[in-house]
């Protein structure tokens, strides 16, 4: 089977590949850029609106992820803001070399000096073709490290710890970071779902 990635994030496109293509779902990345408004309120929403409109455009089967992080301290933001916290009014704006550095300073700002720092990602994923979605999530549970750490990943990697990890996600190995992934759980749960109803597809 093949899916149309329904994304601009080239870090998530390559954790599609990574992540789907040995589960025997060969993906493709959309041949030209779309601009889609997330208007939802909801990760899952968003997700939705993502993969409808990649399904719209190109005709293919297509798979959005819409995801973020949740800080206990200030849930549930960043939340569905994450990719341009730093331009959020709330806590002031933030800037930086680019969005990533600019949203982890905005956090590390937020938190400092705070003793609380659980967070979790969460992911939720559509698959829509044809008028019909199909969804999953997944969640991986951890806390903001002081300062940023490692090269790995994309997005707030740098300074979020897994639980039971003493390494941020962006120290972990690509195939590290999968196996414990908001992204990782969630498309292999879509995956699952996947096999027991590929033929409305
Ligand atoms: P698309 O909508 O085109 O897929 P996007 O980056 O705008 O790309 P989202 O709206 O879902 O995607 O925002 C997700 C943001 O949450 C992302 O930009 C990161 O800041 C953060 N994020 C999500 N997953 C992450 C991960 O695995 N590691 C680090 N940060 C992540």
């Amino acid at each position: 089977m093949k899916l149309l990635v329904a994304t601009s994030n080239p870090g998530k496109l390559e954790e599609f590949r990574r992540i789907l293509e040995p589960l025997g779902i060969s993906v493709v990345p959309p041949h030209k850029k779309l601009k889609v408004e997330e208007t939802g309120s909801s990760f899952l929403e968003n997700a939705y609106i993502k993969a409808k409109a990649y399904w719209e455009e190109f005709g293919i089967p297509s798979v959005a992820d819409d995801s973020g992080l949740i800080v206990d301290a200030i849930a549930p933001y960043p939340g569905v803001y994450s990719s341009r916290f730093h331009e959020l009014e709330l806590f002031g704006k933030e800037e930086g070399k680019s969005p990533d550095e600019a949203n982890i300073k905005k956090l590390l700002r937020v938190l400092r000096g705070k003793r609380e720092r659980g967070a979790r990602f969460v992911a939720f994923v559509v698959l829509y073709a044809n008028g019909k979605g199909l969804w999953a999530e997944g969640e991986v549970r951890g806390r903001i490290a002081e300062s940023p750490r490692g090269s790995g990943g994309f997005g707030y990697d740098p300074v979020f710890i897994p639980e039971g990890e003493t390494r941020t996600m962006a120290e972990l190995s690509p195939e590290e970071k999968d196996r414990i992934s908001h992204r990782g759980k969630a498309l292999r749960a879509l995956a699952r779902i996947l096999e027991r109803c590929e033929e409305a597809f």
